[in-house]
């Protein structure tokens, strides 16, 4: 996952804010649309699919947001990411400024870009970032795996502006993973299909098969909450057998370096400590066993063949993939966690946290006063400790 890069530090929640402070209302209604006044703050009580009919707008927000992720302002970043999810989550399209009225985390900022591209069919402001040059570069730079903002303004700083002023400076060191970055740049900038994505789930359930017969493969992540394309494929695996989850991994790696397809890979073993549970930061990643990889998959084992460039002839291309090796007994907060989206996933702690006085991550649920740990062997059981609503993945894409 992107932020998995230079262990990026997650954005601070910043409470204060959000503008409208709003009663959280129980669970989120179906269409016919809800009055705006009913939508909740949190992602995690709002469906949202993979249809945003509310792009335009939210496009816009998302590169604010990302401009202020690069000069460090975590929180207004964070600001236009809720405003921008909530838009998501809309049944229809914002037509008018007052259809907006009521809607929460929506702050004066947002009303007035939302107002501008009503208006005008696009908001200045956007323009203006778009065509900074710091901005482009910081984009640029930040495409290529293994390159987060800190190393990407560290280049910039430079003087750097291109990928050859980069890979022609004597003073730049590109470490494993950069240089895998800029090796399969075309490939792994171009978006997986759901049809390569299920291609390796079958590559990758064969090899765990192979290994551990009673091991389980989920897919997760973008795919599992029904998006046609992705950046990486995201994929959880366990087994039964307490501690076996630690060396399925390693195992994993050595049968797809046997068979060629291994181009890259990061194995980071676990850290997971039961005993230091539960952890009261929010922590970017977890503990798990897990591997950051680049696989080459080959076009005949793709259905919908594969989704390489018009003009391309290779037989196969360089596809990102994770795997997260979980013990069983955390197996749900794992897949309740990496399932996504981001917002959906912070909102759910955050509401956790600030309506049930809970801490949940992607090893467990805390009960803060009650100090006690409570369990779940589905997702289910999860959103039911939180006494929220069950949400299916295919309405987690806030
Ligand atoms: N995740 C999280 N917190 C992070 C990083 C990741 O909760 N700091 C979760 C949310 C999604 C999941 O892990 C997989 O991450 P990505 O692959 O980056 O996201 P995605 O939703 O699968 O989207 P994409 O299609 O871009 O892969
Ligand atoms: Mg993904």
């Amino acid at each position: 996952t992107d932020s998995m890069r230079e262990g990026r530090p997650v954005a601070v929640e910043t409470r204060h804010l959000i503008q409208d402070t709003l009663p959280t209302p129980p669970g989120c209604s179906t269409p016919p649309p809800a009055p705006a006044s009913s939508i909740s703050q949190y992602a995690c009580q709002r469906r949202t699919t993979t249809e945003n009919r509310n792009r335009i707008f939210t496009d816009a927000l998302e590169v604010l947001a990302e401009s202020c992720e690069f000069n460090e302002m975590e929180g207004r970043c964070l600001a236009f990411r809720r405003a921008a999810s909530v838009l998501k989550s809309l049944p229809a399209a914002v037509q008018r400024l007052e259809a907006t009225r009521g809607l929460p985390c929506l702050g004066e900022h947002t009303r007035a870009v939302i107002e501008e591209i009503l208006q005008c069919g696009h908001s200045f402001e956007v323009r203006k970032i778009l065509s900074d040059e710091r901005y482009q570069t910081l984009k640029l730079f930040t495409s290529v795996f293994g390159v987060g903002p800190k190393t990407a303004e560290k280049w910039y700083r430079r003087g750097l502006r291109s990928f050859s002023d980069v890979l022609a400076e004597p003073g730049v060191r590109l470490n494993r993973m950069q240089q895998s970055g800029f090796l399969h740049y075309g490939d792994i900038s171009r978006a997986v299909s759901k049809a390569e994505a299920r291609a390796l789930g079958n590559i990758i359930d064969e090899a765990v098969r192979a290994i551990t017969p009673d091991a389980q493969l989920a897919l997760t992540g973008g795919f599992r909450r029904g998006k046609e394309f992705g950046h990486d494929v995201d994929f959880i695996v366990t087994t039964p057998e307490q501690g076996r989850e630690e060396t399925i991994l390693p195992q994993i790696i050595q049968r797809m370096k046997k068979q060629g397809i291994l181009l890259y890979s990061d194995y980071q073993a676990s850290t997971f400590d039961v005993s230091k549970l539960p952890s009261h930061r929010f922590e970017a990643m977890d503990h798990f066993a897990k591997c950051f990889l680049i696989l080459r998959l080959e076009g005949n084992q793709v259905d919908a063949g594969l989704n390489n460039a018009e003009g391309d002839s290779r037989s196969w291309r360089a596809v990102r993939v994770d795997l997260v090796a979980p013990p069983m007994d955390r197996y749900a907060f794992a897949l309740l966690g990496w399932t996504g989206s981001r917002q959906f996933e912070r909102d759910l702690r955050r509401f956790a946290r600030m309506e049930r006085q809970m801490l949940l991550d992607n090893h467990a649920l805390y009960h803060k006063t009650k100090k006690e740990f409570l369990a779940a062997t589905t997702e289910k059981d999860i959103f039911a400790h939180l006494g929220l609503e069950y949400m299916e993945p295919w309405q987690r894409n806030a």
